[in-house]
């Protein structure tokens, strides 16, 4: 079947015809694309035809598709059983590695996905401080958290709802929404919320508006005001966790924060979330705290079995740095093709984003003002070329240790034919 047939099928039984509605091509135009298998840089539609893919999975493909260490960890681990229900030790070695890993990370608990991550978050820190309000960014995205779809990020910006519907005003309204970079905002909502507010959560590198960064000084604000206000400070490392440095974005901007969302990269391409933080906050959760939060397949172990591989691959092969590499070699390229022309590349390690509008760039309302009918043109120009970024001028592009100078050098050739048909 082709890709038209099976969208035509998934729409009968899906909402949308997808699982989930970036995948839709809502913000580009036109239908998805099915793949049937993905390796190393590359993914493989239905039809046959092969892509160099820098989506990655929306960031869990680190080491590229289908790593063999972790297939290999995956099916010697899935023979012995697929989930348990019970402790198992790799569920301990993962909680290791993770504190291990994120210094802020005294305790962890797995959970299946990043929006579970950042869910138990949100009620930890109600818990913990016995407050009921939230401070998050404007533009950031932390999953499909009622709290948290309050100006979001990602498909809910791309679908124009960043205010889902189905949220209650009652719960909307306990969130308090600022923009990113914009630290006066922040002191006005604490000072208009005095002792109210629970916890501040953000992406300390947002990455669903596309991508842009904390300005310097923003992130120690943000530490220094949570500390007065004895709000805790969230950091969402879903997708920056693992893949900007070994301990994250917290590592390479020296902050602590008191609980971490993360996920993704940890689960080597299977479901996985955690959150974790400082020990004396985390021991609120049940069974030991009043705060409830469970899950029948969280630390199942054919996924650690997965993350722990992946974890292992990057820290024997010092996959950092050569991300690095692979990150300023990309930024080159696309430097030398866009030069000169009204349009504005962030780069941070192995995450990118090309903005289709002049800079800066430092929040929300600056990422909106991106031609996204000239993003489409370009998205679907590169994907007749052999190239396919994310499907929307709102998300992130990702960089693999699988990416090689070969391919890096064949985008270039296509996004310069790419940005001619965009009309740049
Ligand atoms: P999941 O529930 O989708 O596993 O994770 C939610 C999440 C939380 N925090 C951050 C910073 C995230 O980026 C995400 C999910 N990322 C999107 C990509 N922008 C996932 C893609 C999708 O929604 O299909």
């Amino acid at each position: 079947m082709t890709s038209r047939d099976l969208f035509q099928d998934a729409r009968q039984y899906i909402p949308g015809g997808v699982n989930s509605p970036v995948r839709a091509f809502r913000g580009v135009g036109g239908e998805p694309f099915f793949v049937s298998s993905a390796a190393g840089s590359r993914i493989t539609t239905v039809e046959g035809r092969e892509l160099i893919d820098y989506v990655g999975t929306w960031g869990p493909a680190i080491l590229g598709h289908a790593p063999d260490v972790v297939i290999a960890a995956v099916c010697g681990t899935a023979s012995r059983g697929l989930s348990f229900g019970i402790p198992n030790p790799l569920e301990v070695e993962m909680a290791r590695t993770l504190c291990e890993l994120v210094p802020s990370v005294q305790k962890v608990r797995m959970v299946n996905s990043g929006t579970e991550a950042t869910m138990s978050c949100v009620r930890l820190a109600r818990g913990f401080t016995g407050r009921d309000k939230i401070l998050k960014f404007e533009g950031c995205y932390h999953g499909h958290v009622d709290s948290l779809l309050v100006k979001a990020g990602s498909g809910a910006l791309t679908h124009g709802q960043p205010d889902s519907a189905g949220v209650p005003a009652a719960l909307a309204d306990l969130t308090i929404t600022v923009p990113f970079n914009d630290i006066d905002a922040v002191r006005r909502a604490f000072a208009a919320n005095p002792g109210e507010i629970a916890g501040l959560i953000l992406e300390p590198v947002p990455a669903n508006a596309g991508l842009y960064l904390p300005e310097p000084g923003f992130l120690e604000e943000l530490r220094a005001l949570c500390d007065r206000e004895s709000t805790l400070l969230i950091f969402d490392e879903v997708m920056t966790g693992f893949r900007l440095a070994p301990g994250g974005a917290q590592e390479i901007y020296g902050i602590t924060p008191d609980l971490t969302a993360m996920g993704k990269v940890i689960g080597g391409g299977l479901p996985v979330g955690a959150f974790g933080g400082r020990a004396d906050i985390m021991d609120h959760l049940s069974p030991d705290g009043p705060v409830y939060q469970a899950g029948t397949l969280s630390g199942n172990p054919v996924a650690m079995a997965a993350g722990l591989a992946q974890l292992r691959e990057l820290i024997q092969r010092g996959g950092w740095s050569h991300l690095e590499d692979i990150g300023a070699e990309f930024e080159d390229r696309v430097r030398s093709a866009i030069a000169g022309k009204p349009l504005t590349f962030h780069r941070i390690g192995s995450m990118f984003c090309l903005y289709f509008c002049e800079g800066p760039v430092r929040n929300l309302a600056d990422a909106q003002r991106s031609d996204r009918a000239a993003f489409g043109r370009f998205f679907h120009a590169c994907l007749e070329g052999g190239v396919y970024f994310a499907p929307s001028q709102f998300e992130a592009g990702f960089l693999s240790l699988a990416h090689t100078s070969e391919d890096i050098a064949e985008t270039a050739r296509v996004a310069v034919d790419a940005l001619q048909a965009a009309g740049y």
